[in-house]
């Protein structure tokens, strides 16, 4: 459970002891209940089992994480998501899993959280900018999400969709991409045990700068794949087309793998420099994961689908 609710807690968990007892002289009764409700209550979640596809690289620290974050909702600058995604409200959430399945879902946020058991991955993420950092998520892999609502053979994609409110969103507000933000992968990529859906990292809930309450992860991918503050996941069957790949046709495709061979045009992919590092590190192929994945392209010229 994320958040307990306030009967099951102690009220010496949530303050410590002395600011409770100075809140007790003027709070009362029902009163009391409803101002503990209220009150921030550092979030928890269930226990987890540490992951079989980690990375044995150190990871960056919690600071880096999340202090250097590309999440355009916030602003397009790599400290602007620090400070500006306090305003993203992430309770009451809801995520819709939707379109071609037998049993479609709205799921509450916390339930969802509960429903399958977390598991730690500490993965790479690769951004198509050269940066690169490793970051130990928190999450379930999205197969155990989509097996319940039972795929129809008409399912050949899954289709991603960030939250979209300009009044909690303010990068919203311009024009920068075609919001909501929006990522696709094909069935086969979503349903690898690989692809992760997060909710938190470093044993915490997400980090709003890192797309709480629930946001994807696939680490063969370049990072803007990877979706935050997800509300919709949708069944398709044809291609989606992603907001960068709209923005920007030429320089993003639907594929997006990593790949050291293939440059974006105005960035060569042969090298990353790993946030806290100064010299850059070649970039492996598929990020490192090409045992795990490159059978899903087998056949497929990389060139042509970049
Ligand atoms: N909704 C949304 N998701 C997004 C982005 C974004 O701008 N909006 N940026 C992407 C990019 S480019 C990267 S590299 C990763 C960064 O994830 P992190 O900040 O948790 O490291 O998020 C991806 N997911
Ligand atoms: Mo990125």
């Amino acid at each position: 459970m994320l958040i307990k609710k306030p009967a099951d807690i102690p009220p010496s968990e949530i303050t410590p002891e002395t600011i409770y007892r100075e809140r007790r002289h003027f709070i009362q009764g029902a009163a009391a209940l409803a101002a503990l409700a209220a009150l921030p209550t550092q979030a928890a979640l269930p226990a987890y089992k540490k992951g079989l596809y980690g990375t044995t690289e150190p990871a960056n620290s919690l600071k880096e994480i999340t202090s250097y974050n590309n999440f355009y909702e916030f602003g397009t600058d790599k400290s602007d998501p620090a400070a500006n995604a306090y305003t993203l409200r992430t309770r009451p959430w809801t995520v819709s899993i939707e379109g071609a399945c037998r049993r479609p879902k709205t799921w509450d946020i916390d339930a969802l959280t509960q429903a399958f058991p977390l598991e730690e991955r500490i993965y790479r993420l690769r951004c198509v900018e050269g940066w690169s950092m490793v970051i130990p998520w928190l999450g379930f892999p999205l197969a155990s999400l989509l097996q319940q609502v039972e795929p129809t053979a008409n399912a050949k994609y899954v289709e991603f969709v960030t939250l979209q409110d300009p009044k909690q969103m303010p990068g919203q507000r311009r024009p920068i991409l075609d919001w909501p933000y929006l990522e696709g992968l094909r069935l086969d990529e979503a349903m690898h045990p690989l692809t992760l859906m997060a909710v938190g990292l470093y044993g915490q809930e997400l980090p709003k700068q890192n797309g709480a309450p629930i946001r994807l992860v696939v680490p063969w991918k370049y990072g803007f794949k990877s979706a935050k503050s997800i509300v919709k996941i949708r069944l398709v069957e044809r291609q989606p087309v992603s907001s960068w790949m709209r923005a920007a046709p030429r320089e993003y495709g639907f594929y997006s793998n990593v790949n050291p061979e293939v440059d974006h045009p105005r960035w060569s992919q042969a090298k990353e420099r790993r946030i806290g590092e100064f010299l850059k590190r070649p970039t492996l192929m598929f990020n490192g994961y090409g045992e795990q994945v490159a059978h899903l392209y087998a056949g497929l010229d990389l060139r042509k689908y970049y």
